[in-house]
């Protein structure tokens, strides 16, 4: 059951999709306390044995209660346990202990405030600083039916086709066609499978959306065509900021449809970011929606299939007038001699002039007409460019599915793209982290995600990118991305390659069985990652672990995310066949009973629980999505009695699959030998 209450004039956000009459009476189960400045905050007493889950992307465990966050969409850097607020917001949350299972879902594009038992361990107080606000509470038996509930509310997953499931390599850096050119043949050399290669800023000229630098890119659509025959696509970034100089097409066509965020004195808001002085189309306009789709047809037209969105929190280098506002200050200080107080206060005005609040605060979106001023609506910003571009998509490729993937999100975006997990660092504790966050993701509606594998910032280790590797078999964007600067990540660059290798290729072995999960997950409105509560309520050992994910309707993954482990322990929830991967041919088995299990498992060594009379499919390698036969598979688990697994197909790329008509149902029959194979 789900109820809506409205509390102030709430804003529209494009989250939800069902129209529900607002209840009439007072909300139930929480305290609801009105604030002097406006803010309204609702609060709820914590069962001792309460389990918070929900809250998309944000730091520390799968559990989010102890600690407190804020939706506030921030281009960070530094995904410390400290940071209250990552690049997207996600304000649902279910509260899970014996006594209750409620779902809360605060549709409000400003800031909201999570005390998640951090004041008190007792109480959760959630906060919405604008006081205008639809709330949603979902009352369901159990937490699969929670989640389902709130995706019928919020509508269905985007579905990405099927080749944005294979292996992508990404730097930031790579400037030329021969570069991206030889990234590519180093892979194909060494059979390290291969999907895609991301273009990131470098390809642009000057860094302005939707140029290719001439000399290094001379023709995109002929090099995309030369990529593809070669089983791989290009994957271009697209930032939000559109540079100001004149001649420049979309800058000239942006101020020709008035397409830009306003200051209040109704000229356009200018910012720094990667191009030099940007200003920002205002996605919350239908029409400025419609221009900047519009701009991604000749990148289409030159062959390209997937895009991410990048800088839509959004990141904002500084303005003149914050820069203005920190020289008055070093004025200030120059002329009065400067003590200890102001010292301080100098450096944190330099260094906060990017992302600065108050540059967020100086300009104004149209919404329904009126200006509203864009700090009500920040978190809604990632998400309108999501939507931009997607509607762009159904315009020029209906019936198509391209991928997109983007870094800021609001809920709701969820129908339109994936997202990336952001700037991680390579540290082992990001591995982890990167495990934490996924299944308040894709209870959040976010399915198509995964995290820079590797990690973005830092010098990776070889050990560290295996492992890494290893998370992202599963995760359903299986990308390797490094920053500038940062030691090159690229599988062959390490010398234990081989054994990387052969952990992607069991991704590729794996392709059509995941693929199958994620479909079925995203067209039911279900969850392809789940903590373990979602299907072990009643083991209270279950709903407190938190490195432990269920994956789709067969299986558990468990993965080392430490530094030199040997192994690491296993909680089974019930007995469980155990595949120790080495590579998509070498694995063994091992059927092991309901508790606790130590794992052994060398670096190049990963483990796959399969559920008893469950099995998942292996299919025979190959080097690109488009290779792999998907009609012949191993089917491996342990089967007692018997069982069935029913494994969808589609062609790959049809907007609107049929959900039913891709099924083929796989009889599973017992074998001592725990792997048999199938065709279908
Ligand atoms: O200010 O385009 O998160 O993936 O490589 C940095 C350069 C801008 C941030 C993205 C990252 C990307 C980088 N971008």
């Amino acid at each position: 059951m789900i109820r809506k209450y409205t509390f102030g004039v709430p804003l529209p956000t494009n989250a939800v999709i069902q129209d529900l009459p607002a209840e009439e009476g007072p909300l139930p189960f929480f305290g609801v306390t009105a604030g002097k400045d406006g803010s309204v905050s609702f609060t709820l007493s914590l069962h001792p044995e309460e389990a918070l889950f929900g809250l998309g992307q944000a730091v520390r465990g799968m559990d989010k209660r102890g600690h407190r966050y804020e939706s506030w969409n921030s281009d960070v850097f530094n995904h410390t346990e400290e940071r209250p607020s990552l690049y997207g917001s996600h304000n649902f949350l279910v509260f899970f202990s014996p006594e209750r299972l409620l779902g809360i879902y605060l549709d409000d594009p400003g800031k909201v405030v999570w005390d998640l038992g951090w004041e008190d361990y007792s109480r959760a107080v959630i906060t919405s600083v604008s006081g205008n606000l639809d709330l949603y509470l979902i009352e369901e038996n159990t937490l699969p039916a929670a989640a389902r509930a709130f995706r019928q509310l919020t509508g269905r997953s985007y579905l990405p086709p099927r080749w944005a499931f294979g292996y992508i390599q990404s730097r930031w850096g790579y400037a030329s066609e021969q570069e991206v050119r030889t990234v590519a043949q180093e892979h194909r050399k060494r059979h390290i499978p291969l999907d895609a290669v991301c273009l990131d800023i470098d390809y642009m000229v000057d860094f302005k959306n939707f140029t290719w630098k001439p000399d290094a890119f001379p023709d995109l659509a002929r090099f995309s065509r030369e990529m593809k025959e070669d089983g791989l696509r290009l994957v271009p970034i697209i930032d939000a900021g559109i540079k100001v100089e004149e001649g420049y097409g979309p800058y000239d066509s942006g101020k020709a449809g008035d397409c830009f965020c306003k200051k209040a004195d109704g000229s356009d808001f200018v910012a720094a970011v990667w191009p030099g002085r940007c200003c920002f189309p205002d996605f919350l306009r239908e029409d400025v929606r419609r221009w900047f789709g519009d701009l991604y047809r000749p990148l289409l037209e030159a062959g390209i299939e997937g895009f991410w969105n990048d800088m839509n929190e959004p990141a904002l280098f500084y303005s003149d007038e914050g820069v203005a506002e920190a020289f008055a200050l070093a004025d200030r200080i120059r002329s009065g001699g400067v003590d200890y107080e102001a010292a301080w206060g100098l450096k944190d005005a330099f260094s906060g002039i990017a992302n600065n609040p108050e540059d967020y605060r100086r300009f104004y979106h149209q919404v329904d007409g009126k200006p509203v001023r864009h700090d009500l609506v920040h978190n809604l910003y990632g998400a309108g460019m999501t939507r931009a571009t997607a509607e762009g998509f159904r315009r020029f490729r209906p019936g198509e599915r391209l991928l997109l993937f983007s870094r800021s999100s609001f809920i709701g975006a969820h129908r339109d793209g994936g997202i990336w997990q952001g700037d991680n660092f390579s540290w082992w504790s990001h591995l982890k982290l990167a495990l934490q966050m996924l299944p308040g993701l894709n209870l959040c509606g976010f399915l198509f995600t995964g995290c820079d594998l590797g990690g973005f910032g830092c010098n990776v280790t070889g050990d560290l990118l295996q492992r890494f590797l290893q998370l992202g078999v599963f995760t359903p964007l299986m990308r390797n991305h490094s920053a500038l600067h940062t030691r090159e990540q690229e599988i062959y660059r390490f010398t234990n390659w081989e054994s990387m290798r052969d952990t992607v290729s069991v991704r590729y072995a794996l392709l059509p069985y995941l693929y199958s999960e994620f479909m079925k997950a995203a067209l039911t409105d279900g969850m392809y990652f789940r903590p373990l509560a979602f299907d072990y309520p009643a083991d209270r050992r279950a709903v407190r672990t938190q490195d432990q994910l269920m994956l789709g309707g067969d299986c558990m993954i468990a993965p080392v995310y430490e530094q030199n482990a040997a192994g690491r322990y296993v909680y089974l929830p019930e007995d469980m066949l155990m595949i120790r991967f080495r590579s998509a041919a070498d694995y063994d088995l091992e059927p092991l009973a309901k508790g606790d299990h130590w794992i052994s498992l060398s670096l190049g060594e990963f483990p796959l629980f399969v559920r008893k009379n469950h099995a998942v499919l292996l299919c025979s390698g190959g080097e690109s999505s488009a290779a792999l036969d998907d009609t012949r598979f191993t089917a491996v688990g342990q089967i007692e009695t018997e069982g069935e697994y029913a494994l969808y197909r589609d062609d790959g790329k049809t907007a609107d699959p049929d959900p039913v008509g891709g099924l083929t149902k796989i009889q599973l029959v017992p074998d001592k030998a725990f792997a048999r194979s199938i065709q279908c």
